[in-house]
Formats: structure tokens, C-alpha cells, sequence
């Protein structure tokens, strides 16, 4: 069963859902960039982690989350680029309500995807395999080892009561 390493730098991943549609985000610049993603980056100094999904969310898409669950915990390491610091522990979120429209900014480009329109061969190779779980309500522990050329080298994932 996979187990949270809680010494790896945190970051979040908010998915805004409505009326059977996900909100993806194009990621534009920086770690990802070219793939469609949840919004959200790295949490700051004295944030918590729902704080930095709202921070990360406003100054992406412009939009600020009024209620969020957490639905993933997702560790990821990358044992062939150790000087690179993409290890990381992503906090990911459900959003069923915000303030505000998405809008494009000068990181990410937002789209409404239909829930069997998602398009998981543009995305992070793993958020297929847990991405579908979290639209069907799941709540998920994992973890995802990368390989060279950022390629998914193994992902154990498990259903949970509670993250
Ligand atoms: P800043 O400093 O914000 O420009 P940047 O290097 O662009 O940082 P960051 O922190 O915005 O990167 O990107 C990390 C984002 O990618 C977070 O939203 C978490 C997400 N992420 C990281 N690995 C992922 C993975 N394997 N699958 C996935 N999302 C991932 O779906």
C-alpha cells in the first residue's frame, strides 16, 4: 500500500467540476508545460495546502475556489534526475464552487472537458489512472516513479475512507 513521504516538497492540483464537465488547464510555461493539467504549483512558507490549491488557483486561472475537497495525495519521485527537484507530493482537489470565470492567463490556458472527453493521452501519464477514480467521487493514495525522458516507470495507487 503506497505511503506518503512527508518530507517531499509540496504542491496542489485543483480540478473544477460542474454538471458532468472537468475544467483542464494548458500548462504554458515551466514543469509540465505542454500538457493539459489540474491548476495549481508548489505550496509557499506557512501556507496549508487548501491555501496554496486557492493562491495557486486565483493567480492561474483567475478563479477562487469557495469549496474544494481533497480526493488524491499522489507522491512522485524521479530517482534518474535527483538534481532536478521534481520530487513532489501533489494535493489534489475536487472544486464544485468558486468565485469568479476561468480565464486565460500567462500560465495556463482553461478548457471544460466532458468527463469521457478528457484528454489523458495530453496529460501527465498517471492522472490516467487516477484522474477517472477521482470523477467517480473515489478519494486515492499513490505513488508514481518516473523514469528517463519523464516516462511513468511504475504507479500503486489505493482507494481510501479519508486523506
Ligand atoms: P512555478 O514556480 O509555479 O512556475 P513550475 O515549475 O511551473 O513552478 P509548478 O510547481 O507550477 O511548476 O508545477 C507543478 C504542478 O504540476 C502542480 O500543479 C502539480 C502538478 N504535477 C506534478 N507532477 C504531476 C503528475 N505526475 N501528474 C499530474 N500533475 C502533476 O497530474
Amino acid at each position: 500500500m503506497p505511503v506518503p513521504d512527508e518530507n517531499l516538497r509540496k504542491a496542489t492540483s485543483c480540478f473544477l467540476v460542474s454538471d458532468g464537465r472537468v475544467l483542464l488547464a494548458m500548462k504554458k510555461r515551466g514543469f509540465g508545460a505542454g500538457k493539459w493539467n489540474g491548476v495549481g504549483g508548489k505550496q509557499e512558507a506557512g501556507e496549508s495546502v487548501e491555501d496554496t490549491a486557492i493562491r495557486e488557483t486565483e493567480e492561474e486561472i483567475e478563479v477562487v475556489p469557495t469549496s474544494m475537497r481533497k480526493a488524491a495525495v499522489l507522491d512522485f519521485h524521479f530517482p534518474d534526475d535527483p538534481d532536478k527537484d521534481w520530487d513532489q507530493q501533489v494535493h489534489v482537489f475536487m472544486v464544485d464552487a468558486w468565485d469568479g470565470t476561468p480565464k486565460e492567463t500567462e500560465e495556463m490556458s482553461p478548457k471544460w472537458f466532458k468527463f469521457d472527453k478528457v484528454p489523458y493521452g495530453s496529460m501527465w501519464k498517471d492522472t490516467g489512472i487516477w484522474l477517472p477514480e477521482l470523477l467517480e467521487g473515489k478519494k486515492v493514495k499513490g505513488v508514481g516513479i518516473f523514469g528517463k525522458d519523464q516516462e511513468l516507470a511504475s504507479f500503486k495507487m489505493e482507494e481510501v475512507a479519508r486523506l
